[in-house]
């Protein structure tokens, strides 16, 4: 080989080093599963919110947040980790919710220490 194709190689070598290591940077918790689903429409109030991340999540450094048309925030029981799945977070909701569109706002911080946040909405019919 010619001392430029080496260089080339080399060079490959250490990009896919590199993006390597910017995916392992990059694995942060994002909202991978919400139940109710993002924009769906439920015939009934859930009882529960449930929020699965990509990765584990500290719940004493996360929180979530349900927002009601008027951008109220609406009464729910305290918020819970999943004990047998690190990465799920469970909001009980104790009173029924009435029809109409709902904001769910969320913010965690995953295991490897990175802070994450975001918003959705879905619909009671
Ligand atoms: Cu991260």
């Amino acid at each position: 080989m010619k001392k430029t194709a080496l260089n080339r190689v080399a060079a490959l070598l250490l990009s896919a080093a590199a993006l390597g290591f910017s995916q392992q940077v990059l694995a942060h918790a994002h909202l991978q599963t919400p139940v109710p689903g993002e924009n769906a429409t439920v015939d009934h109030s859930p009882q529960q919110l449930t929020l699965t991340f990509t990765e584990d999540v500290e719940p004493a450094f996360s929180g979530i947040e349900l927002l009601n048309e008027q951008n109220q925030p609406v009464a729910v029981e305290k918020m819970q980790r999943n004990d047998k799945q690190h990465d799920q977070l469970i909001v009980p909701i104790g009173e029924p919710l009435p029809a109409g569109r709902y904001q769910v706002k969320w913010h965690v911080l995953s295991v490897d220490g990175h802070k994450t946040k975001g918003s959705y909405s879905f619909s009671v019919k």
